[in-house]
């Protein structure tokens, strides 16, 4: 596939350790940390790069007690919430980290904290809320950089990339998906989540080596 780097942003989706096997006691999807190589290689697909993370407080309503608690419905009356989860990615520790490897915070063009609020906890890096009413900025930022195309990889496929993909999709970009970059939680979910991007009219490609540059 051809792209243009001068039209094309990179996006890191959540490529943090406590989505990793560095954090066995937090969200550890399997080969989380294995992504790294494909998103430093996408990125030279790129004029901007930009990261997502999940930065959470470390109490919350959606905070599963216990593992059998993760994904049961959040009970009460929070419109911002749905299920529950393992704490990860909590502000000041190891898991809230960008996967080693991957370029220092600040030699992103761009990085978007969520989840910082405990009564939310969005999925997709483009909007704070579940709703999808408080931008997070991203769109915007991406339209003011004349931006047309995104290479998306990170973690995890089946929640936070696949929500992502479908905002920036909605939001009228063009969206490759790079599957090498990705990783999911459970099998079933991924498939699923690559089936709706893909069904939305996102590119799916193996690995940045179908990627060419116009220039
Ligand atoms: C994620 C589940 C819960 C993700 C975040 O980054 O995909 N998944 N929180």
């Amino acid at each position: 596939m051809m792209i243009d780097p001068t039209v094309t942003a990179s996006f890191d989706v959540d490529p943090q350790r406590g989505f990793s096997p560095l954090c066995p006691r937090e969200l550890p999807v399997p080969e989380g940390e294995q992504i790294v190589s494909e998103l430093n290689a996408q990125a030279a697909f790129g004029a901007v790069r930009l990261v997502s993370k999940d930065c959470h407080p470390a109490e919350a309503p959606w905070v599963a007690a216990t593992p059998e608690e993760t994904l049961q419905p959040v009970s009460g009356n929070f419109p911002g919430l749905d299920v529950k989860w393992p704490p990860h990615c909590v502000v000041g520790t190891e898991g809230n980290r960008l996967l080693p490897g991957l370029p220092a915070e600040t030699d992103y063009d761009l990085v978007i904290e969520k989840g910082v609020d405990p009564l939310k906890h969005p999925y997709g890096a483009c909007y704070h809320d579940l709703q999808e009413t408080e931008s997070t900025g991203a769109i915007e930022w991406l339209q003011e950089h004349n931006i047309t195309t995104l290479i998306v990889g990170g973690l995890a496929t089946d929640y936070c990339v696949k929500t992502s993909v479908l905002q920036l999709l909605r939001a009228g970009f063009t969206v490759i998906v790079n599957l090498a970059a990705c990783r999911g939680i459970s099998p079933d979910t991924t498939r699923e989540a690559i089936a709706a991007m893909r069904q939305q009219g996102a590119v799916l490609i193996d690995s940045s080596r179908e990627l060419s540059r116009t220039k």
